[in-house]
């Protein structure tokens, strides 16, 4: 349970607790959310955020948004006011229950504290099965501190898991058809298989098929990015001219660029597998439909396949092609991750972390440049372990993310490191968690990849002379933010060890430092170009960044 305590939830924080619960007290609501919905992503049961009325349940608003954009169970508690003072002008009043509904797949008030166990069941039971979301109950004042007797208490028994939905027998062999008779075919692997633990079945298929697959961002390490048949440094040309695209928990949205061209071909046959009825036929027309868990449906696939014996050839044109254009990007990434010149550029910068992080550690990164190139230069080994801006594009996600996966991991594999890459914008949403982090004295190390503002900034001397035309609120560019900030202060004030570093030998020096330091959470703050920016890209549409 992540929350802020206050009136009238302080009880209930301290009830949770005596029942056993993990209760983390976070700076902000929002910070809180992400954290519980990255629960809820990590785990498969929901992780509570608990807030109080009025301004508290709104700053949640923003997490159970980015909760149900990225199909994340999550479980918000809220305190709100007294039942008899309802509509009355009370204390941080506000209409929590419709508030919530545009933001969750159930929200309501229990009627009586007899109901409160029903309710919290149908909750934790809606943000699972199906589609998975955001869930709210409210908690009136009076609520906190009635007294009842324990025998009039309705307990209900903890949901069941979610039950798994196999895809009609018709649909998984005509999609089978399909992928056998494609010439260029594509699997694209999304955060619905991670979600759905679909990791061995999909790595079969892989291996077992030989199959192209492109992982979208949180997909990645799902089949691990070293994979020879992982195509994702061929990703547009490989979107662009796949023939047949299998989508396994994936959505045709934005971050694929709606499945249309130009971005696609016009003829392209897509499949899809999703958990959800409703997302099928979403964009694009799908050739066949495959209802169901992505690791149950991917098993059926399988079984269709050990059948026929099928495999793609491995020595098509196709591949060729691939292969090539992977190569090429990948030297052209080389060739700026070792260029010698300071300051930095985004390239060399991960080009170090890469050498350096555990192969195992849990990724969590937002910010523009800083989290699209840091996606294409930092593998993913294993599934679940990269965490971002996802499917609603939000920063501020960042920290709250990184204490998530850091509660997770000390419970079930407690050496494993949490690296959590900023952009210098993205890290301000959120950055007072510094102190929630080293509060609970969380394994974090935070690499700030700071170019003095959004996209792009200044360096110092520019910004003096911009200062001497006037007002900054005037004068300076809406990206820029104050140069040479040393955000790595924030961490020494709390007791956690800050870096400054301006070049690859320091940056490597702090990683290392940081590294070995397994019990003391770390802020880098990597002094880069203030104009750096994405390798040259081969497409018009590379050019700018989407969010
Ligand atoms: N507010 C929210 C909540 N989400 C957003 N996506 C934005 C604003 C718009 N936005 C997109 S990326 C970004 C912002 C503010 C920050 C990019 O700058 P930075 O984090 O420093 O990364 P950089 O691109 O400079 O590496």
């Amino acid at each position: 349970m992540f929350g802020i305590v206050g009136i009238p939830v302080t009880e209930i924080a301290i009830a949770a607790q005596a029942t056993g619960i993990k209760y983390v007290g976070m700076r902000n609501e929002q910070a809180a959310c992400y954290a519980a919905s990255a629960v809820g992503y990590l785990t498969g049961r929901p992780g509570v955020c608990l807030v109080v009325s009025g301004p508290g349940l709104i700053h949640a608003l923003g997490g159970m948004a980015n909760a149900n954009m990225n199909c994340w169970p999550l479980l918000v508690i809220g305190g709100s006011s007294d039942r008899n003072q309802d509509t009355m002008g009370a204390f941080q009043e506000f209409p929590q229950v419709e508030a919530c509904r545009l933001y969750s797949k159930f929200s309501a008030r229990p009627s009586s504290l007899e109901t409160i166990p029903a309710i919290i069941e149908k909750a934790v039971r809606t943000s699972i099965y199906g589609r998975p979301g955001a869930c709210y109950i409210d908690i009136p004042g009076d609520f906190v501190n009635l007294q009842m007797s324990k025998s009039s208490v309705k307990y209900v028994e903890c949901c069941l898991p979610p039950p798994v939905s196999l895809a009609e027998r018709s649909a998984v062999s005509a999609a089978a058809s399909v992928i056998s008779h494609s010439r260029q075919p594509l699997l694209i692997i999304g955060k619905g298989a991670a979600y759905s633990h679909a990791e061995d079945s999909i790595r079969r298929l892989v291996d077992q098929c030989e199959l192209p697959f492109l992982p979208t961002p949180m997909g990645k390490g799902v089949v691990p990015d070293n994979h020879p048949n992982c195509v994702a440094a061929a990703r547009s040309r490989a979107l662009l001219h796949a023939d047949v695209i299998v989508l396994l928990g994936a959505r045709l949205n934005w971050i694929l660029h709606f499945g249309l061209p130009p971005r696609f071909r016009p003829d392209v046959k897509v499949i899809q597998v999703d958990i959800c009825a409703e997302e099928l036929g979403n964009n694009v027309r799908p050739v066949a439909t495959l209802l169901g868990d992505i690791n149950a449906v991917t098993q059926q696939l399988l079984e269709e396949f050990s059948r026929s014996l099928w495999k793609y050839p491995s020595d098509t044109e196709w591949w060729k092609r691939l292969r090539e254009t992977m190569k090429n990007n990948e030297e052209k990434a080389q060739a700026l991750a070792l260029q010698k010149s300071l300051p930095m550029n985004y390239y060399t910068v991960f080009h170090h972390a890469k050498k350096l992080l555990p192969k195992d550690c849990f990724l969590v990164s937002e910010g523009a440049n800083t989290m699209d190139i840091g996606r294409t230069m930092l593998p993913n080994n294993y599934p679940r372990h990269r965490l971002d801006a996802g499917t609603f594009g939000t920063m501020g996600v960042g920290l709250g993310f990184a204490i998530a996966a850091a509660m997770v991991a000390k419970d079930r594999t407690p050496n494993k490191r949490v690296i959590c890459i900023e952009g210098d914008s993205a890290f301000g949403f959120s950055g007072m968690e510094v102190e929630t982090i080293c509060r609970y004295k969380l394994p974090i190390l935070i690499i700030i990849v700071n170019n003095n503002g959004i996209y792009n900034g200044v360096d110092a001397d520019s910004w003096e002379e911009i200062s001497k035309f006037g007002e900054p609120s005037m004068c300076a560019l809406p990206n820029f933010l104050l140069p040479n900030s040393h955000y790595e202060q924030v961490m020494s004030a709390f007791g956690g060890k800050g870096y400054f570093v301006k070049t690859p030998e320091e940056l490597q020096n702090a990683l290392k430092a940081s590294l070995e330091e397994n019990q003391v959470p770390s802020l880098i703050n990597v002094m880069i170009d203030p104009l750096s920016a994405r390798k040259q890209q081969d497409f018009p549409w590379l050019t700018r960044s989407n969010m």
